[in-house]
């Protein structure tokens, strides 16, 4: 008979051994009523005599994946975790946990408190809080170290990367691992083994005999911090993570926690955590569409055209392989078809090289692979994917053929980055069946595909696009039909932005520093000459990308463009860049002498981004200011703590954005001015 201790928590006691599920779908995450659960656990387990041992594991498909992130927003409630987890190492009987699926966070934590732990064979193990800005804040950076020697728990908790069971078995974090099928049986087992077993219960807190060798080491922290730069870099949680282990390795255990909850306080009120816990459930709610029923019947992709094998083509091929579906892709010459056919091979070989795939996946993918010159070949695929070059005439041919070769029900798919689907749509007899996949370049790396919704695309012509992107493991956005859908709209006032700015006076190595401070990779002059010059058009009769492309300059591709490139392809600004500067300042008539600080460049180019997404918001492009940060991060990687460019707003200010845009003769989109007016906010 189990008995609820809480709305999530149950508690049934066999042969003496309690055994306490938190029940708590769809992670257990350990919410108020699962810690008043396990609370009220505690005390069972100490005052019923019944009870000689226990078992702490859950229902459902993992063991707790970590305290509950949605509770962080509106404000948790007494009992806290950390006090939680103390009052049961504390008790006197042994409690094992019983860990499967994937033990995260606050979850791990709590196996940590427990007296021993035993892992199904599948299980992970991790404290990932790292990725939303925060640091375990349950005992985590004091127990962890303790159990597995403070660099390898500094390893886990500043990467955030989970564990497989053998591999913990290995550090020591778990006392064994089994069979998945066995776990509780063998929990028990170890529960009633315990209960025989004499002298003190084996309590992480109290354990110091790995960390003596830690004391010991004075280079121990520093080396890690060498190590491992990338990892600080811009963000403000290592360093929090970086102090807590440095406590747990020279305080006693009471006094390490006090500075554990002192920097978990520092993080968890921080911007950078409130970004992070943002985009957090942001990149889950992409695939929420409101007006699409849950139910809507979703079409059998099977088998894919896709039609053009350059770049774009083969990106979108491969992905479509890497999960089993047979591709064929059409080109209209030989050559074109065997030179795209070989730089996939050479893709594939390239992974193989690095130890990610066998020689056989290589021939198994490949083997999905069919080239051919004859569009009628795609008279039986269940989807095509349109990737020729951007022109609407050569889209009209191509869809115009396309509806009389494929069968009914096949959905028609265009790969645009900027052109009209509406208007795609009207060159077939079937404009339901038509919208448009968006992918990003490299199509086989690059994690967003924008799902575009034309005006009469169907229901379920939507719903199966989007299904289709998060099983090619691709993140979509859905977005309406406009010139540049969301990411490249959005991102366009940037690089305009750039390219003015630079003319005004600020030197372009100021412009990029500036830029990769906010948290960017590259700033926005590198960035162009990584893409290509020849790839975006800016306005005006004479721009700097125009002249230098006509000296054959096109970026790192061809000749260098803003800057020159060494071997190693670092970069210095361009004497010839220089000049051409100088040129269209003078045939405009700018003195070129604006110079501005680092503050200013950040608010010069990312001002007009959040005014455009506020009109990508109003115009109903996209469905949630969520969809546009997520575009932002994955499409143009847009530093993820930083929330993407409308949580970013919010937190920076979006008064402050109206005067800014005001002052830069600009007329801010009226949600933009609106919300700021009533103090409102896009996230
Ligand atoms: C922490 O523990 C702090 C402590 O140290 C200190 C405290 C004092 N809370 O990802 P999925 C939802 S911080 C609330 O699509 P999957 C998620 O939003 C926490 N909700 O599934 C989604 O909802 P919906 C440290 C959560 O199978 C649904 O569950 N832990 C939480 O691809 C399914 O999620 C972490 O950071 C949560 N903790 O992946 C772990 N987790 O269906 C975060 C998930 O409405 N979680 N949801 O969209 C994960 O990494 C993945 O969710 C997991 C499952 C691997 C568990």
């Amino acid at each position: 008979m189990s008995e609820a201790l809480s709305d999530t928590v149950t508690l049934s006691i066999e042969n003496g051994v309690a055994v306490v599920l938190i029940d708590n779908p769809p992670v257990n995450a350990l919410g108020l009523s699962v810690r008043q659960g396990l609370s009220a656990a505690a005390d069972r387990i100490a005052g019923d005599d019944a009870i000689k041992a226990a078992v702490i594991s859950a229902k459902g498909r993992t063991f707790p994946a970590g305290a509950d992130i949605a509770e962080f927003a509106i404000g948790m409630r007494e009992p806290w975790l950390p006090g939680v987890i103390q009052k049961i190492e504390s008790l006197e009987k042994p409690v094992v946990a019983a860990i499967f699926g994937t033990a995260l966070g606050g979850g791990l934590e709590l196996a940590l408190g427990c007296h021993y732990r035993v892992a199904a064979m599948s299980a992970k193990m991790g404290l990932p809080e790292v990725q939303l800005g925060l640091l375990p804040g349950a005992g985590g950076t004091q127990r962890l170290p303790r159990l597995i020697g403070a660099e390898r728990a500094l390893q886990m908790m500043a990467t955030g990367k989970p564990v497989k069971a053998p591999v913990a078995k290995q550090m020591g974090l778990v006392d064994k691992v089994v069979a998945d099928d066995t776990l509780m049986a063998e929990a028990a087992a170890m529960a009633t083994a315990a209960i025989a077993h004499e002298g003190p219960l084996p309590r992480v807190s109290e354990k110091d005999d790995v960390i003596a060798k830690d004391k010991a080491d004075a280079g121990l922290f520093d080396r890690f911090v060498a190590e491992n730069g990338r990892l600080f870099r811009g963000v403000i949680a290592p360093e929090q993570i970086l102090h807590s282990v440095k406590a747990a390795v020279s305080l006693p255990f009471a006094e390490g926690m006090k500075a554990e909850a002192e920097n978990f306080g520092k993080l968890f009120t921080s911007d950078q955590s409130r970004a992070l816990r943002h985009v957090f459930f942001a990149m889950r709610e992409t695939t929420k569409v409101p007006d699409i029923a849950k139910d809507t019947p979703l079409i059998d992709v099977k088998s894919v055209g896709v039609i053009g094998a350059g770049t774009m083509g083969g990106g979108i091929a491969m992905c479509f392989a890497n999960i089993g579906i047979p591709v064929k892709i059409v080109e209209v010459k030989a050559e074109a078809l065997e030179r795209g056919l070989g730089v996939i091979r050479k893709n594939y070989e390239g992974t193989a090289k690095k130890g990610r795939l066998t020689a056989e996946d290589v021939e198994t993918r490949m083997g999905l692979l069919t080239g051919t010159l004859d569009m009628e070949d795609l008279s039986d695929v269940d989807l095509v994917i349109e990737a020729v070059f951007e022109s609407m005439e050569i889209k009209e041919k191509v869809f115009s053929r396309l509806d009389k070769i494929c069968k009914p029900g096949a959905i028609m798919a265009s790969n645009t980055s900027f052109l009209d689907i509406d208007h795609i749509a009207t060159f077939t007899s079937r404009p339901e069946m038509v919208l448009g996949l968006h992918y990003f370049s490299p199509a086989n790396v690059m994690p967003l595909l924008e799902v575009v919704r034309g005006a009469k695309s169907s229901d379920s012509v939507v719903a199966t696009g989007m299904k289709l992107a998060t099983k090619i493991g691709k993140t979509p956005v859905l977005a309406r039909v406009c010139d540049g859908f969301i990411a490249n709209r959005l991102m366009y006032p940037y690089m305009v932005s750039s390219q003015e700015m630079l003319l005004a006076g600020t030197p372009m190595q100021v412009i990029d520093a500036a830029m990769r401070d906010y948290g960017f990779a590259m700033g926005p002059i590198a960035l162009l000459d990584l893409i290509g010059l020849d790839v975006i058009t800016f306005p005006g009769e004479m721009t700097m990308t125009g002249e230098l492309v006509a000296q054959e300059r096109r970026g790192q591709k061809l000749n260098g463009g803003f800057y020159d490139y060494d071997e190693k392809r670092k970069g210095t600004p361009s004497p010839a860049a220089l000049d051409i500067v100088d040129k269209v300042r003078k045939h405009r008539g700018i003195a070129g002498d604006h110079e501005l600080s680092p503050e200013q460049v950040v608010a010069g180019l990312l001002y007009p981004v959040v005014h455009e997404g506020a009109k990508i918001l109003e115009e109903g492009i996209a469905l949630r200011a969520g969809d546009i940060d997520v575009a932002a991060i994955l499409g143009y990687n847009w530093p993820a703590y930083q929330g993407g460019p409308m949580c970013w707003a919010d937190i920076h200010g979006l008064s402050k954005i109206v005067a800014g845009l005001e002052a830069m003769g600009l007329k801010p989109a009226e949600l933009l001015k609106n919300l700021a007016a009533e103090g409102g906010s896009f996230t």
